[in-house]
């Protein structure tokens, strides 16, 4: 990565106001941006969205179960499809488990992913996760409150991509921020650490 790209990415992250939450953030395409902190504790909050079959879900329907929550775009074309598989072989790990946990991917890009775009999606994946969607105030302040960076990217023959943070939070039953939860491991090493949440 070359300075210059690097120098801009941290002065993006900067102004995004995001520089005090994790000690890893991935955009997107996979950059890595460097700056730690530790406001563990003020990561996630309320929310009120909508699934993939039109239900409303909030922060309390998470609680009771351990949670990983996940932000992106259906149109995403590595890093989501890729984690969402990820997830997808550790609820498979999990077994009967996997019942008491909670996996859910919320949009950044609510003007492509409504309920049925995601119910779509989803259809690709393990019937154990979740999709989340809502209007553009909702996605932003759900954002903003788990310390998620996301933006709007135009592309050269029209339309758009999303940059948006990719990791994968794992919240305890009580819905408090545990850690970023590491899919860089085997399925089972995975579902151990998240079993030791139930
Ligand atoms: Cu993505």
């Amino acid at each position: 990565m070359s300075k210059q790209v690097r120098i801009s990415l941290i002065l993006l992250a900067f102004l995004a106001g995001f520089l005090a939450s994790l000690g890893a953030i991935l955009i997107g395409s996979g950059r890595v941006l460097a700056p730690s902190g530790q406001q563990a504790a003020a990561i996630g909050g309320p929310f009120r969205l909508t699934d993939q079959d039109g239900r409303t879900v909030t922060e309390q329907d998470l609680n009771g179960h351990p949670s990983l929550v996940f932000f992106g775009f259906t149109h995403c074309p590595d890093i989501c499809p890729t984690t969402l598989f990820d997830i997808s072989e550790v609820m498979r790990a999990l077994g009967a488990d996997a019942d008491r946990t909670h996996a859910v991917f919320i949009t950044v890009d609510p003007e492509r992913d409504t309920a049925p775009v995601l119910k779509d999606y989803m259809s690709s994946f393990d019937p154990h996760l979740s999709a989340l969607t809502g209007d553009l105030p909702s996605i932003t302040a759900v954002a903003k409150e788990y310390r998620v960076y996301f933006k709007k990217v135009p592309l050269d023959g029209g339309g758009y991509t999303m940059d948006h943070t990719a990791i994968v939070y794992l919240m305890d039953k009580e819905g408090h921020f545990v850690s970023p939860f590491s899919l860089k491991r085997t399925p089972q090493a995975s579902a151990a650490e998240l079993r030791r949440y139930l």
